[in-house]
């Protein structure tokens, strides 16, 4: 099967693409990324010889249309991706995330490739930390930031060229990822990355907030699944049950990494900044027979934390911008 995998040298696009070389040995792989600031080709050094590399957009109409023309399937993860950057500066949102997504859906409308895209459950708003109900896949749209916006705008696109053009796409939104090659501008690399360098882990606002944490392996498994198992024009939720506060994962990293329980401080909070997200991922379990395999969080965790200290090469060179920007803004 031919695949093209977009956003390939981000975080979870990267870790499909070294996942799959093994699990799916068969693929030929074509990655297009347009290495902006989160990209790094270095990612996928270990498949580089395995793999097809275009660097470029996928706004790119004609550049999308020839790469689309020569694949089987495509597996969309590029996208604009950290919702602090989304306050600052939208527009690269709206270029990558919704123009980029609209140019492949014209594409595999055109040349009859089957879609999946990558999306995640930020499109749904935010949760009360009591409401019982999780978000399931009837769950109304309603986005906080301009980067959710521009996901639930994707989302739409995609739900729309199935009922119109009757393209062949399926849907996931997953949760908070988690794992090696994760950029130092997200929760845990960057706390990890700080800690490493004698730095206090930084808490947005009280701390209360809950994320659903999922180990990218078990997203990248789950997109396997439903591209094999998944029925067409279908959505599905991912999530594995990883319910926790922010203070909470801090605690942790801090147990791990031989640190006093409160050695952490408090900085501005995020605008608009939501309370908490949590998945029911019954539909996903009940069609296909993915279950993850990262049941304790505080093994990914320790497997992570492993990866950042041996790969200060990978992450260092990023660093010291990353934390320029948020002292700007005071997190
Ligand atoms: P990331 O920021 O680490 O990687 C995004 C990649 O897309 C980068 O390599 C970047 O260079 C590339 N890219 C950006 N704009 C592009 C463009 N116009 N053309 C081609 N490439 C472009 O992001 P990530 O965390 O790996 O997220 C991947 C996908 O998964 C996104 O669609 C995101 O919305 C979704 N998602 C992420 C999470 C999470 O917790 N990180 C959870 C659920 C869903
Ligand atoms: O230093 C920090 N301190 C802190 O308390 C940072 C960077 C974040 N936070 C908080 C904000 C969130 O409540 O931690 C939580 C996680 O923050 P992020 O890593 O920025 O992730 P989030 O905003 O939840 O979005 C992530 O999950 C859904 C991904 O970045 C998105 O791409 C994905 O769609």
């Amino acid at each position: 099967m031919r695949v093209l995998v977009t956003g390939g040298a981000g975080f979870i696009g990267a870790n499909f693409v070294l996942r799959t070389a093994r699990t799916r040995p068969d693929w030929q792989v074509t990655v297009i990324d347009a290495l902006t600031y989160a990209g790094n080709e270095a990612s996928l050094a270990p498949v580089a010889d395995r793999i097809r590399f275009v660097k470029g957009s996928i706004a790119d109409e004609e550049l999308v249309d020839s790469l689309v023309k020569d694949a089987d399937v495509v597996v969309h993860f590029a996208a604009e991706s950290h919702n602090d950057n989304s306050l600052s500066n939208p527009w690269p949102f709206m270029e990558a995330n919704v123009i980029g997504t609209y140019r492949l859906l014209e594409a595999v409308r055109k040349h009859g490739v089957r879609l999946h895209h990558i999306s995640t459950d930020e499109v749904y708003g935010d949760l009360e930390l009591d409401d019982p109900d999780r978000f399931t896949e009837l769950t109304p749209v309603n986005p906080s930031s301009p980067y959710s916006a521009s996901k639930a705008s994707a989302d739409l696109l995609v739900r729309a060229w199935i009922r119109s053009f009757g393209i062949e796409a399926t849907l996931s939104n997953c949760s908070n990822n988690y794992g090696p090659l994760q950029h130092v501008e997200k929760f845990i690399p960057r706390q990890i990355t700080g800690i490493l360098q004698g730095v206090k882990p930084k808490l947005y606002g009280s701390g209360e907030n809950v994320r659903d944490w999922i180990h990218v392996d078990d997203h990248n498994d789950a997109v396997v699944a439903i591209i094999e198992q998944g029925r067409v024009g279908q959505t599905y939720l991912i999530g594995a049950d990883g319910e926790q506060n922010n203070r909470a994962i801090i605690r942790l990293l801090l147990e791990v990494m031989d640190k006093p329980a409160d050695w952490f401080e408090h900085v501005n909070d995020r605008p608009g900044h939501d309370l908490r997200y949590a998945i029911d991922s019954s539909k996903l379990r009940a069609e296909t027979d993915w279950r993850p395999q990262y049941a304790d969080i505080h093994d990914g965790l320790r497997q992570t934390i492993d990866w950042y200290r041996a790969n200060e090469a990978w992450w260092l060179p990023q660093k010291e911008a990353t934390e320029a920007a948020y002292a700007k803004i005071g997190r």
